[in-house]
């Protein structure tokens, strides 16, 4: 089986890609990939095929997906606080980008995997006891999701109108090694590692519901073998926790005080909670998470920072050099 891996020098996809060799050595793995500043080579297997070029460029996807199986397609401006700063980026890798890859599957009748989020759903209060799920109304608050949510609506589109071949997963906040210093769990352990303090947002009391980035793949292999075409199933493993909880958790893994963080100014729009009722993927297609305890991967994931300095190093000045102009 030819796979196509869009974005796969980012996070998920470069997971993905190792997830796909160590499970499933029989697939033959490409990699698209633009190498934006989220983008990084030395997040693959050296030997892995890297086509270093845009989704959006419907001649170099044309060729890529007439010699593939399988297109599994991550790749996607990521960063919500970029998208306040500068959403351009977001609508032609996210929007243009995905119609772009649906015109070359639906000429070529490939299969695609479609990778979102659950931030397409909008957030939750607090208190509420429901969760997001398959039916939940859209209702994206940024201009990352407001994008997201956009393709996910030309994937459903594609699938009725053309008859194309695919299914969408809307995923939780995924954790785990080879993620960006931007994004939250890295961005503080890094900065621990530096002896410097986590940063919170707003009062930290907003919710993420945490996943590990290994068990969101397999989830996604899981609904490329079995899942229904046509069909959204959310993935999540009930892993709510509060931006403070995830802060002290990190204090105590690396032997500093719980109150040791400054609180810093909020995110502009700020999503309350998200929370993901994944009973479809677990009930119709038998998909268990491996990693059942929040904190033994966030342990496993504060090592991982810990024996991966060359790996985030050269990131991590410009990106703090960022959130200081934003003054968070
Ligand atoms: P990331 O920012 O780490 O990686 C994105 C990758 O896409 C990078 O390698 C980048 O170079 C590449 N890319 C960007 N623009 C491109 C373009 N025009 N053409 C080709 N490649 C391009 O993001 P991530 O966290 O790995 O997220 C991957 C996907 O999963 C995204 O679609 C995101 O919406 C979705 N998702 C992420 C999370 C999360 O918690 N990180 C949760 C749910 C869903
Ligand atoms: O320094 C920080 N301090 C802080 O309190 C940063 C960087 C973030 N935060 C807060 C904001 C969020 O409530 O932590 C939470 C997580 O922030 P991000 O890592 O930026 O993730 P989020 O905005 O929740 O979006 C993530 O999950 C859904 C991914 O970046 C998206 O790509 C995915 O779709």
């Amino acid at each position: 089986m030819r796979v196509l891996v869009t974005g796969g020098a980012g996070f998920i996809g470069a997971n993905f890609v190792r997830w796909t060799r160590a499970h499933r050595p029989e697939a033959q793995v490409v990699v698209l990939d633009a190498l934006t500043y989220a983008g990084n080579r030395a997040s693959l297997p050296g030997d892995v095929e890297l086509v270093v070029g845009d989704v959006a460029d419907a001649e170099v996807v044309d060729r890529l997906v007439a010699a593939s199986d399988l297109v599994v397609h991550f790749a996607a401006e990521s960063h919500n606080d970029n998208s306040l700063h500068d959403p351009s980026p977001f609508v032609r890798t996210n929007v243009v980008g995905t119609f772009t890859l649906l015109e070359a599957v639906r000429r070529h009748d490939v299969r695609l995997h479609h990778v979102s989020t659950d931030e397409v759903y909008g957030d939750l209060a607090l208190d509420d006891p429901d969760r997001f799920r398959e039916s939940t109304p859209y209702n994206p608050s940024s201009p990352y999701s407001a994008t997201k949510a956009g393709s996910d609506l030309l994937v459903r589109a594609w699938v009725r109108s053309f008859g194309v071949r695919a299914t969408i997963s809307n995923c939780s906040n995924n954790y785990g090694g080879y993620q960006h210093v931007e994004k939250f769990i890295p961005r503080q352990i890094t900065n621990l590692l530096d002896g410097g303090r986590p940063k919170l947002y707003g009062t930290g009391e907003n919710v993420r519901d945490w996943i590990h980035v290994d068990d969101h793949n397999a989830a996604v292999w899981t609904i490329v073998d079995r899942g229904r075409l046509g069909e959204t199933y959310m993935i999540g493993a009930d892993g709510e926790r509060s931006n403070r909880e995830v802060v002290e958790l990190l204090l105590e893994l690396t032997g500093r005080p719980r109150d040791a963080y400054d609180l810093v100014s909020d995110r502009p729009g700020h999503d309350l909670r998200y929370a993901i009722d994944a009973t479809r993927l677990r009930t119709e297609l038998g998909w268990v998470p491996e990693y059942a305890h929040f904190e033994d991967g966030l342990a496993a994931t504060v090592q991982w920072y810990r024996d991966n300095e060359a790996w985030w190093r050269p990131q991590k000045d410009a990106t703090e050099a960022k959130y200081a102009q934003l003054g968070r």
